[in-house]
């Protein structure tokens, strides 16, 4: 079974969604990915969204730009978490509408947004959501959190090794 749907508007969209998947692959996550778009496929969506809890999925990642009604209005046909990636697309001014589309919904249908094209984020979020329920994901979490900590010191050791001061440590 699946655990988490990675929808995007476009085949366009797939260079700044793959990020979202290696994510999951690498926390050993089970996902599927596709195209629904909000716009050119709207039956798809509805069908897609209202089907997503019976097919087994938990978290559903919505990537889209421009006009980016996708992430909302499958946020408004299930009661699964839904997280929105805004992508500065070809049909984008610069990314603020896609953000805007995304972000700003009506009270009573939350959308948990990242930042712009910053699908690797949603990726670690839809990982942390599905973590709460279950260990063997939260620590895989964790170490990757401890290889961030790991690679930002090694940063700091070289900062000082090319002889930038620093008393602090
Ligand atoms: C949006 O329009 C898609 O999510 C994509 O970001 C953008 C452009 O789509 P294409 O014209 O490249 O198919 O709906």
């Amino acid at each position: 079974m699946n655990h988490v749907a990675i929808i995007m508007g476009s085949d366009s969209d797939l260079p700044v969604m793959q990020p979202a998947a290696e994510m999951l692959k690498s926390f050993g996550i089970s996902f599927e990915l596709t195209i629904v778009s909000a716009h050119r496929t709207p039956h798809r969506l509805v069908s897609y969204a209202s089907k997503a809890k019976e097919r087994g999925f938990k978290v559903i990642i919505a990537g889209a730009g421009g006009a980016a009604h996708l992430p909302g209005m499958v946020a408004s046909l299930t009661t699964l978490p839904v997280i929105g990636v805004p992508i500065k697309s070809s049909n984008s001014l610069d990314g603020w509408d896609s953000i805007l589309s995304i972000l700003q919904m009506p009270g009573g249908i939350p959308v948990a947004t990242v930042a712009l094209n910053a699908s690797k984020n949603a990726g670690i979020l839809a990982a942390s959501i599905l973590g709460a329920f279950d260990e063997n994901i939260s620590e895989k979490i964790l170490e990757f959190k401890k290889s961030l900590t790991a690679e930002v010191n090694d940063k700091i050791n070289k900062l000082k090794k090319d002889g930038w001061q620093n008393n602090f440590d």
